[in-house]
Parts: C-alpha cells; sequence; structure tokens
C-alpha cells in the first residue's frame, strides 16, 4: 500500500515508516519538526540522539533502497497539504502529527491555545483534503486512551449501547459514543478530534480507524537493524525523558540510570493505565493499515495497549531491572502534579486489535525493560546535562512550582 504518516520525524512517526518499509509498503512522510522544538522549549533534549531529517532519509535509502518521499508541511498549510495527497494519492493515511503532551497543554492559557487548535484544527484539514483529493483512503487516527479518564466502570472500544427512553413506549438499544471524561487539555483535543472524525465519516463517507492507544514505552523495533542485526544508527528513534514529552516508563528508565529516585506522582501511586511496547505499536497501527473498513463511511475505534498497570507497579519492575543493571533504583513519591484519582477501577476492552491478529510481544514487560537499559546506559551523560528536566513544575491548577518528595 501507499501509506502517508504524518509526523514522520516523531517518536512513533519515524518507527512506523521504518516498520512499514519492512513489511512491503511503499511510505511517503510529513512532518514540520515541532516535536524538536517542543522538547528544546522544556530544556531538554531527546537521550537517544537523533540526526538531521537528510541523515534520517539516507540511513533509510541504505537500508530500503528506496528514497522515502518527505515533505516538510505544516498541517495548517491546507493548499500544500492538499497538493501533496492530491500528488502521491494514499491508500492510508496515519495522523500522528499531533502535539502528544498532557503536561505541555496544562502550562498555561497559550499552551492549551496551541495545543487545541495545532490538533482539532489540523485534523480538521486534514479531513476536508482528504474529501478533496483522497476520500477513498483509509485514516488512521492517533487518538488516546485517555479520552475515556477512569469512569467508576468497564470501557468499552469506543461505542456502548444503551435502551433508549421514548415517550412512544418503544423500547430500543440505541448505539451511542462511550461518554469522554479526559483529564487535560491535550486529552480533550483528541476528544474533539474522534467527534470531529466521526461527523466526517458520517457526512462525506471517509473511512476512519481511531486509535485509543495507550502509554507507549521502548527504544528499538527490529526494523532499525541493519542486514547485519546490528542497529543503524540512523535508523534510532527518539526516546524523551522531560516532564512533558517523556512517557512514564520511558523516563522511569532515564532516571534509574542517572540516579534519580524514580518520581511515583502521588503517595500511594495507583493510578492505572494500559501501555505498550513500541514494537507492538507498531504492529497493532500495521494490522489496522492492512485490515481497512470494509464501508465508506465506516468509523471504528480500537483501543491500542498491551495490558493494563499502575505506576507504582511500573516503578517496581523499573527498579527490579534496573538492579540487574547494578544501578541502586529508589522509588520516590512526589506530590501530584496532575489533578487524578490515585486509586480507581478500570477495566478497559481491547478484543478488536487481538481479532485481528495482535500477539503481544512479550508476556511481561521486563526483556523490553532490559533492552531500554541496554540503549540508554551509554546515554547517560547526556541525560544527566538535562537532570533538571525531569522534575515537574506544571501543575494542573496552574502554578508553576516543583513538586516535593513526599517520601
Ligand atoms: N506519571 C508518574 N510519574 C511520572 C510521569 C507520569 O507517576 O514521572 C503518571 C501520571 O500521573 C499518569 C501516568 O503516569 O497517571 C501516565 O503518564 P504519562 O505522562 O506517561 O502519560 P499521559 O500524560 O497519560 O500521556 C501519554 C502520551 C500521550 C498518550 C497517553 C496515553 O504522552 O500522547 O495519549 O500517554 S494514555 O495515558 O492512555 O492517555
Amino acid at each position: 500500500m501507499r501509506v502517508l504518516i504524518l509526523g514522520a520525524d516523531g517518536y512513533l512517526g519515524w518507527s512506523l515508516a521504518l516498520h512499514l518499509s519492512n513489511e512491503g509498503h511503499m511510505v511517503y512522510g510529513l512532518d514540520n519538526f515541532m516535536r524538536r522544538s517542543w522538547v528544546r522549549k522544556m530544556n531538554s533534549e531527546t537521550a537517544i540522539p537523533v540526526g538531521s531529517i537528510q541523515e534520517r532519509l539516507q540511513g533509510f535509502f541504505d537500508t530500503f533502497g528506496y528514497l522515502m518521499r518527505f515533505e516538510t508541511i505544516s498541517m495548517e498549510d491546507y493548499p500544500q497539504l492538499c497538493q501533496y495527497i492530491s500528488d502521491i494519492k494514499p491508500d492510508a493515511i496515519v495522523h500522528l502529527a499531533e502535539c502528544p503532551s498532557a503536561p505541555y497543554s496544562m502550562h498555561g492559557v497559550h499552551e492549551a491555545a496551541f495545543v487545541m487548535r495545532n490538533n482539532v484544527i489540523g485534523t480538521l484539514y486534514l479531513l476536508h483534503a482528504m474529501r478533496e483529493n483522497a476520500p477513498d483512503a483509509h485514516l488512521i487516527k492517533l487518538g488516546t486512551m485517555g479520552e475515556y479518564g477512569t469512569p467508576d466502570m468497564d470501557i468499552p472500544e469506543g461505542f456502548f449501547e444503551v435502551s433508549a427512553n421514548r415517550l412512544d413506549g418503544q423500547n430500543k438499544m440505541v448505539r451511542l459514543p462511550f461518554p469522554r471524561q479526559a483529564g487535560s487539555w491535550y486529552h480533550w483535543s483528541k476528544v474533539h478530534d474522534s467527534m470531529n472524525v466521526k461527523f466526517a465519516c458520517d457526512i462525506w463517507g471517509l473511512r476512519s480507524t481511531d486509535i485509543m492507544q495507550g502509554v507507549v514505552y521502548g527504544t528499538q523495533i527490529d526494523a532499525m537493524k541493519g542486514a547485519l542485526g546490528l542497529i543503524d544508527p540512523r535508523l534510532r528513534t527518539r526516546l524523551d525523558f522531560d516532564e512533558a514529552f517523556g512517557t512514564v516508563i520511558n523516563r522511569f528508565v532515564c532516571q534509574a540510570i542517572v540516579g534519580h529516585p524514580l518520581t511515583v506522582y502521588g503517595d500511594v501511586g495507583k493510578q492505572t493505565r494500559g501501555f505498550l511496547p513500541l514494537r507492538d505499536s507498531m504492529q497493532c497501527l500495521t494490522l489496522a493499515i492492512d485490515n481497512p473498513p470494509e464501508e465508506a463511511g465506516e468509523y471504528r475505534v480500537f483501543n491500542q495497549f498491551e495490558n493494563t498497570y499502575s505506576v507504582v507497579e511500573l516503578a517496581e519492575k523499573v527498579q527490579s531491572v534496573g538492579n540487574d543493571f547494578d544501578l541502586n533504583v529508589e522509588i520516590g513519591h512526589y506530590e501530584k502534579p496532575r489533578t487524578e484519582v490515585e486509586e480507581h477501577y478500570y477495566n478497559p476492552a481491547h478484543q478488536h486489535l487481538f481479532d485481528l491478529g495482535y500477539k503481544p510481544s512479550s508476556a511481561d514487560m521486563m526483556a523490553e525493560l532490559s533492552l531500554m537499559f541496554f540503549d540508554l546506559m551509554e546515554y547517560k551523560d547526556r541525560i544527566k546535562k538535562y537532570k533538571d528536566a525531569l522534575i515537574p513544575k506544571i501543575r494542573w491548577r496552574g502554578e508553576h512550582e516543583e513538586v516535593d518528595r513526599i517520601r
């Protein structure tokens, strides 16, 4: 298939370009390098160095034997977006070109407005560009498990059925989008996206898979390896660890390596989320691409994660693997910068991807964590240099003040 990846310079986007090419797809990329500047704005850098896009594309060419077409285009540049889509006529478009950070969106009014505009309006432009130039293409839109929040009930995949209340006495089951209860402006931007994508499918007959993805962790996928089975440094993806763009497991591993206590938010730390390794994220996105919706107008939702874990459980796993690497890993409990419940019921469904053949890469995350330590140890000094970025200063209630350690 011809697959256009929006956000092809990012953590997931670059990995997906490699993975899909390895699977025989023809990949096209678009990015405007905002992720690089957001992380610099947090006074941080990716732990694993990544080269310029030219260096990356050269590595790609040497590995896969074709030059991936790549354009630097902003999602809000509608004429250029249309031109690119009309030129390449993609079978599938994977939309990863959004600002992915809850803390960044909670920094203040300007960041909140930026994330909302960048994500929601960017997607709106894309939907119009698809209607005009690729109405039969399949849109794989990256949403988040965080759209659902932590309701005190089972979470279905996107929709649920309720018995309708009707005064005419007829009893009917109605299928409705499951109520969203997001926990940050960023997560709400994804909720608004979901509603807009569904509406575009309803009125224009576009087809889309909305991926409610859990938190991704990991440093590598097989497609980063060259012919000799060794990782080509030009094919590596970024790995952020700052308070805004580093996700929890990636941050914990970097903290363990530089001897910083793992920053569990809250006294209890039993906030529970869905998690999956980078390689499983690639496997699942590929399954969605390879199995598009059959009907025009179909909007479907996949919950994409391997398993659920509490933050404190994750810290214990990272501590155990870190200690195998002779690190003396300490778990710290910190004031919660976020407004979120620390102990709650959490039972989201995730059957659709299993029905399509998803096979989790490992039964527990220990092997993947070992690989992460192995990959990141050599960048210890680089992580140390940006150590100040490890402690949260963005609080959901509006203050900007470092959180204190509770115990
Ligand atoms: N947490 C800690 N300590 C840390 C960092 C995070 O205890 O040092 C906790 C948070 O309070 C939260 C959980 O770990 O309860 C997950 O936080 P996160 O920063 O790893 O993930 P989140 O902000 O939820 O966002 C990430 C991605 C986002 C994606 C989302 C999926 O950045 O793009 O949408 O994961 S989900 O969490 O399922 O919504």
